[in-house]
């Protein structure tokens, strides 16, 4: 569509579950970065009373043959004990002392004309929850003081290291601190968890606003245009991922990424999408009718992974694994299709081979944080982690506790390829799928919908509010009754 009104950038109107929260979020915009309360947490995980902490933030740097840089991504560790948000700092964190201390950038007056300022001491010691604000050209200094035998300085990566402390008596530990850092970072503190809230208010706005434009656009990349605009305009101006609008086939691709593809034609769209606030993402997929309606078997395919979300939302509650959350959507989802006629035979030995995994083929979530799929480092293999230890380990880590914020996000695809090539070839699994009926659902392309969900004292709080199922479609089609 040539003509797509852009004026909706000016339109202010939050839903009621926003506005009532606005007020919370006026409290929470004068909070500083709870940095000293992660330092503590951190160095309680690593279960030491000494020692140093060290981590470099992101340096500036230009493109490779450039003098533009890129748009800075902050370190997301570094981050965790600071909330500084600029190029060129460190922190230090003295455990034994319990003094953190952040190192900034100088930057001359004469630079200021050019790049714009950085904080200086003063004013960054206002800004961020440290116990000192020091500038960088004294961080030698302080590593020759504190650098001696008995120190044990923890980094996170061995090249991260600062420089010249090999050639000190103190030990570098570049093993413990990931790990301490992941299962600290896993339990949101309140400042986190109102970050995450935003972030999910302003996606939830955003997919909102893509639900009242549907049917005036034509391509799958004005529906990028029209949700990075909402973002942008209401302050949020980082994706915490690609934007993934997929059309038709292309909602069968999990990472599609081409948003080019014209709309018409097609029946449904698949859009994730979820912006960052404050380094904090928000992870939000919604799947809408192209045309305002869902044809019958689009409908069955909605509904069903719709069924399979809700079950597994209302079951969340500290104690339950998510694994075993995962191993129901992939129930509902199975007897869903053998009562669709895709899937055929036995009840019990269609779950048993797994066939569903031709049309649900991922995990029901993950963590939301600094990163979309926060702590995905924490899933490793460990050093001389066994398989068997790993896998325990892994059920472990998926034990939910109150204050995680996980998603769920169940899908159903009809990949050709996938199913064709892998599924359909294998006998195991062909005689479990009917091709004949399967043919017919093609189309249909994919589902899935995703919210973020925290984990409460005795159960659960959606953090996403952006509308879906028959809220969904009657926003679609309110402005064609409109117009
Ligand atoms: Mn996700």
């Amino acid at each position: 569509m040539e003509d797509v009104d852009f004026s909706f950038i000016l339109d202010d109107e939050f839903d009621a579950v926003a506005i009532a929260k606005r007020e919370d979020w006026e409290v929470w915009k004068t909070r500083k970065y709870p940095a000293k309360e992660h330092a503590r947490k951190v160095a309680q995980k690593l279960g030491v009373s000494d020692g140093l902490i060290y981590l470099p933030g992101k340096a500036s740097q230009n493109y490779e043959d450039s003098d533009q840089p890129p748009p800075l991504r902050q370190r997301r560790y570094f981050f965790y004990l600071t909330g500084a948000n600029f190029h060129d700092c460190y922190v230090t964190y003295e455990i034994r002392t319990d003094i953190l201390i952040l190192w900034i950038p100088y930057v001359e007056p004469r630079q200021v004309l050019w790049f714009g300022s950085t904080p200086d001491t003063a004013k960054a010691k206002q800004l961020y929850d440290v116990d000192e604000v020091r500038y960088s050209s004294q961080l030698p200094k302080f590593f020759e003081s504190r650098l001696v035998s008995s120190t044990m300085l923890y980094v996170l990566h061995e090249d991260q290291a600062p420089a010249g402390a090999r050639e000190t008596r103190a030990k570098i530990n570049h093993w413990m601190l990931q790990p301490a850092m992941d299962r600290a970072r896993c339990i949101k503190d309140e400042y986190e968890i109102a970050m995450i809230r935003r972030a999910n208010d302003v996606s939830s706005a955003a997919h909102r606003k893509v639900a009242e434009m549907l049917l005036r656009l034509g391509n799958e990349r004005e529906i990028e245009a029209v949700f990075q605009a909402v973002c942008n305009a209401r302050g949020a101006r980082s994706q915490a991922y690609p934007i993934i609008a997929g059309s038709g086939v292309n909602a069968s691709t999990l990472h599609y990424e081409d948003n080019d593809q014209p709309l018409h034609g097609k029946e449904l769209v698949v859009v994730d999408a979820g912006c960052e606030w404050q380094c904090y993402a928000s992870d939000v997929t919604r799947t809408l009718p192209i045309n305002g309606r869902f044809s019958t078997k689009g409908a069955a395919i909605y509904n069903l992974v719709q069924t399979m979300q809700e079950e597994c939302i209302r079951a969340i509650k500290p104690g339950v694994q998510f694994y075993q959350l995962h191993l129901h959507a992939a129930a509902v989802g199975t007897v869903g299709l053998l009562k669709l006629g895709i899937l055929k035979g036995d009840i019990a030995e269609v779950s048993r081979a797994g066939t569903i995994s031709a049309f649900f083929p991922h995990g029901l979530g993950h963590h939301v944080g600094l990163e979309v799929h926060d702590m995905s480092n924490a899933m490793r293999l460990g050093e001389g982690e066994t398989a068997t230890a790993r896998a325990k380990a892994l059920r472990e880590r998926q034990v939910l506790e109150p204050n995680m914020i996980v998603t769920v996000e169940p899908g159903i695809y009809f990949c050709r390829e996938y199913i064709e090539g892998y599924f359909l070839n294998n006998p195991s699994h062909a005689k479990f799928i009917n091709k004949e009926v399967l043919e017919g659902y093609y189309s249909v392309g994919g589902v899935r919908i995703e919210d973020d969900i925290l984990v409460t004292e005795d159960g659960y709080e959606n953090l996403t509010t952006a509308p879906k199922g028959q809220e969904m479609v009657d926003i679609i089609n309110a402005k064609k009754d409109r117009q």
